[in-house]
C-alpha cells in the first residue's frame, strides 16, 4: 500500500479542467482533495497564475516511482509540451512526500527526488495541503517539520497570495 501527497497545478489553457483531469485520471485511488487556489508565479519566470490544489491518493499496488510516472501520463493527456524550467504549462503532477506502508520514501535520483525539495518554500503547495491535513508534517532537512510551522516561515505576502476560488474539484 502506498500513500502519496500530489501537487496539481495549472496556468495554460482550462486550468480547472486540467487540475479535474488529474482527479479523474486518478479515480478511486483518490482519497482526498482540497479546494482550488489561483496562486501567482512562484520562481522568478514572468507568467500568467496558477490554479493549484492538493490531493492524496493511495494505491495497494504502486510505489513512488509509479505514482510520478501516473503523473507524467496524466500531464501528457494534458498536452504538457517540455519547456521552460518553471514556465508555464497546462498541468503539472508534482510528488511531495510517498508512504510505501508506513515507512517514508526518501529518494534523491535524477529522476525523483522525495520528498518534494521545493514544498516546504512553497506556499501554493503547503496552504492547500495544510486545509486538506492541518496535523500532517513535512521532513525538511532530515525533520519532520509541522506544515504550520514551515506557513510560518513563509513571507506572509506569499501566503496572502494563495487565494482561494470559489471553484470545486469534483471527486
Ligand atoms: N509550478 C512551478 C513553478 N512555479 N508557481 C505557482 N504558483 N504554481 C505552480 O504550480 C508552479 C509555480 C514549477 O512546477
Ligand atoms: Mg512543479
Ligand atoms: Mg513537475
Amino acid at each position: 500500500m502506498s500513500r502519496v501527497v500530489l501537487s496539481i497545478g495549472s496556468n495554460v489553457g482550462d486550468r480547472l479542467a486540467h487540475l479535474q483531469s488529474v482527479v479523474d485520471g486518478l479515480g478511486s485511488a483518490v482519497r482526498a482533495v482540497s479546494p482550488v487556489y489561483e496562486t501567482p508565479p512562484w520562481g522568478g519566470v514572468e507568467q500568467g497564475p496558477f490554479l493549484n490544489a492538493v490531493l492524496i491518493a493511495e494505491s495497494p499496488e504502486i510505489d513512488a516511482r509509479a505514482w510520478l510516472h501516473r503523473g507524467q501520463t496524466l500531464e501528457r493527456a494534458a498536452q504538457r509540451v517540455r519547456e521552460q524550467h518553471w514556465g508555464p504549462r497546462t498541468l503539472d503532477v508534482d510528488v511531495i512526500t510517498c508512504l510505501e506502508g508506513v515507512t517514508q520514501v526518501f529518494s534523491d535520483d535524477d529522476e525523483l527526488r522525495l520528498p518534494h525539495p521545493y514544498a516546504h518554500q512553497r506556499a501554493f503547495v503547503l496552504v492547500p495541503w495544510f486545509a486538506l491535513e492541518p496535523a500532517a508534517t513535512l521532513t525538511v532537512d532530515g525533520m519532520a517539520r509541522p506544515l504550520e510551522e514551515l506557513l510560518a516561515a513563509l513571507p506572509a505576502d506569499e501566503r496572502a497570495g494563495v487565494q482561494r476560488i470559489d471553484m470545486l474539484l469534483e471527486t
